[in-house]
C-alpha cells in the first residue's frame, strides 16, 4: 500500500484531544505515513521526533485594527500553504471548531479535493453545540468534512442531538500508548511525595477545568479520611486550581491533599495510586481513565458521558450519580478496604485496556479511514 501525506490539526496544549493526536501521529509515522503537523505550536506531548513527522508552526501578529486575531484564519492559510508544497493525500482534523472550519477554507484556498477527517473530542459538541452562536459552525465543519468520527458512542448520540447533522459520524474509541503506560516500578516517588507506605493513595488527574468537578473530589475524600488513612494526589494545572488550594486550605487538609502540578512521570504516579477519581459533570471518554486502567489503576467516576463506555460498573471501578461524593467516597472506602476485590478490579482493568481499546485495531481503523478519504481503498 502507497505511504500517505497526512496533515494533522490539532490543539498543542494540555489535553485529551492532543495527546491523541499525538499518539495517533506517532504510531501512524512508524508505519511509514509522513504526517505533518499544523498548529501554533508544538503539541505537547510530540517529544519522541521520529523523522516522519514534521512540525508547520502558525504564526499570527497582533495588528492593532483587529481586537481578536484572527487565528483561524492563519491557520487556513498555512494549512492551504502546506497542502500545496507537501501534496497533503488527506487531512485529519481534531475539533470541529475551529479546524474543520479552517480545513473547509484552507481546501477551498489551495483550490484543492483533499478529503478531510473530523474527530469530535467533546467540547466542541457539549459545550459549542449549546451555544447559538456557534451551534451552525459546528454542523457546516461536520458536514464539510468527508468523514465525521466520535470517541464514543455518547458523543455521537449527543452530536446527532444537539447538533443534528446530515452525516453519518463513527465511533472510534480513544487508545493510549501501551508501551508507556504499563505497571512500572515507582523506585521512592511515594517516599518522595511525603507518604507513608502505609497510606492508600486516591489520584485525580486533570486540566483543572469547571467540568472536572475537582471540589467533589475533595469533598469525597474528606469523608474517605474519616475510615481510610490516605492521601490525595492532584495532578495537572488550569483554571480552577487556586480556588481548589484555597478549599483545601479551608477544609484544613492542607497534609492530606498533594498537588503536584503538571507532571511527566504519569505512570510512577499511576504505579503508587491504589484509585483513580474523576467525578466530571461532562467527559466524551475520559483519556485519563484508560492511562489509569492500562496502569493497573481502577477508577471510580460520574456516570455521564463516554465513562460507562469505559468503566464497567462493579468490574473494573465503580459509576456514581453526577454530585454524588458520598456515595463516591463509600465506593472507594469499600474497594480500599476489600484487597482481593481490589486485585480483581486492577486485573479487570488492564484487561479492558487490552481487549477494548487496543492501540493496534484502533490506529488501523483509523488508517483504513486515511486510505479511504485518499482514495486508495
Ligand atoms: O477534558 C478536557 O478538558 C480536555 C478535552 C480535550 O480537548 O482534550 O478532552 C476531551 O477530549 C478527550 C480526548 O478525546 C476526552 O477524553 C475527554 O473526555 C474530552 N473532554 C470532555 O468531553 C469534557
Amino acid at each position: 500500500m502507497n505511504k500517505l501525506k497526512v496533515g494533522v490539526i490539532c490543539y498543542p496544549s494540555l489535553g485529551g484531544s492532543g495527546v491523541v493526536a499525538t499518539e495517533l501521529g506517532m504510531k501512524m509515522a512508524e508505519k511509514g505515513h509522513e504526517m505533518h503537523y499544523i498548529s501554533s505550536e508544538k503539541p505537547f506531548r510530540l517529544i519522541d521526533v521520529h523523522p516522519n513527522i514534521h512540525f508547520h508552526e502558525v504564526k499570527i501578529d497582533g495588528y492593532a485594527v483587529f481586537k481578536y486575531p484572527p487565528y483561524d484564519i492563519a491557520l487556513a492559510n498555512r494549512i492551504a500553504h502546506v497542502i500545496q508544497k507537501e501534496k497533503l493525500d488527506l487531512l485529519h482534523v481534531h475539533y470541529a471548531v475551529p479546524h474543520a472550519i479552517s480545513a473547509a477554507l484552507a481546501k477551498d484556498m489551495a483550490k484543492s479535493s483533499i478529503g478531510v477527517i473530523t474527530t469530535l473530542h467533546g467540547t466542541d459538541v457539549t459545550v459549542l453545540g449549546h451555544d447559538p452562536a456557534l451551534k451552525y459552525t459546528v454542523r457546516y465543519g461536520i458536514e464539510k468534512s468527508e468523514i465525521t468520527t466520535a470517541v464514543s458512542e455518547s458523543l455521537r448520540q449527543d452530536t446527532f442531538s444537539l447538533i443534528e447533522p446530515d452525516k453519518e459520524i463513527l465511533t472510534i474509541y480513544n487508545f493510549i500508548d501501551e508501551d508507556k503506560y504499563k505497571p512500572v516500578d515507582p523506585g521512592s516517588l511515594k517516599k518522595d511525595l511525603g507518604i507513608r507506605e502505609e497510606e492508600k493513595v486516591i489520584i485525580h488527574v486533570s486540566n483543572f477545568r469547571a467540568v472536572k468537578r475537582v471540589d467533589d473530589i475533595i469533598d469525597s475524600f474528606k469523608i474517605i479520611r474519616e475510615t481510610i488513612n490516605a492521601k490525595l494526589v492532584l495532578v495537572g494545572t488550569g483554571p480552577e486550581k487556586i480556588e481548589m488550594r484555597e478549599k483545601v486550605k479551608q477544609e484544613g487538609l492542607e497534609n492530606e491533599i498533594i498537588f503536584t502540578g503538571k507532571r511527566d512521570d504519569l505512570p510512577e504516579l499511576l504505579a503508587i495510586s491504589d484509585l483513580m477519581f474523576l467525578l466530571s459533570e461532562k467527559e466524551a471518554f475520559g483519556l485519563v481513565l484508560l492511562e489509569g486502567f492500562a496502569c493497573g489503576v481502577p477508577a471510580i467516576a460520574t456516570n455521564i458521558g463516554g465513562i460507562p463506555e469505559v468503566i464497567e460498573d462493579g468490574e473494573n471501578g465503580y459509576l456514581v450519580e453526577l454530585g454524588d461524593v458520598r456515595a463516591a467516597a463509600e465506593k472507594a472506602i469499600g474497594l480500599l478496604q476489600d484487597p482481593v476485590k481490589h486485585k480483581m478490579f486492577r486485573e479487570n482493568a488492564l484487561r479492558t485496556v487490552h481487549e477494548k481499546f487496543d492501540s493496534t485495531s484502533i490506529v488501523n481503523e483509523y488508517e483504513e479511514l486515511y486510505y479511504k478519504v485518499a482514495g486508495l481503498n
